[in-house]
């Protein structure tokens, strides 16, 4: 029972993931009503790394609805947000050296893609961690949960 639905969201995942076949690298969509197209994503502990490619599927700039896709613990969101609209969008809203962010793409807009790289050596199988988007006002809709491992309870969230 819980193979198949293993399988079913295995399958969403790469849907979802167009041409990507390798568990470690993900896509992940967003538009111009503010809104990524998953709330979860994971990776399998086997990926040492892994690379997310961000699309904004829209037409308007990234000075009006940009987004970035940013990758933290659960607890360091809200600060990192706060400190990444003090750097503003020349910076990308994402603060310059900042520790508690695990990844980060750049902003983009409309029609435009980026893809960050990160290592999963940092990453504690079952920890919390938050995928979001730094952009003013973005993130209290454009956030997710980001899985390392534990494909349980990407099978019940898959429902
Ligand atoms: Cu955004």
């Amino acid at each position: 029972m819980t193979y198949v639905r293993v399988i079913g969201v295995a399958m969403l995942l790469l849907a979802s993931a167009g041409a990507y076949a390798d568990p470690c690298k993900i896509a992940i969509d967003s538009n111009d009503m503010m809104q990524f197209s998953a709330h979860e994503l994971a990776v399998p502990t086997s990926c040492t790394d892994v690379e997310v490619t961000l699309r904004h599927a829209g037409r308007l700039p990234a000075k009006v609805m940009g987004h970035d896709w940013v990758l933290a613990k659960d607890s360091d969101v809200s600060g990192i947000v706060n400190a990444g609209l003090a750097a503003g969008l020349s910076h990308g809203f994402v603060p310059e050296n900042d520790k508690r962010i695990i990844a980060a793409t750049k902003v983009v807009g409309g029609g435009e893609s980026t893809t960050v790289k990160f290592s999963t050596a940092l990453l504690l199988q079952g920890a919390r961690y938050v995928f979001f988007c730094t952009a003013p006002g973005h993130s209290s809709v454009m956030h997710g949960k980001f899985l390392f491992g534990d494909a349980t309870r990407v099978a019940q969230a898959g429902k």
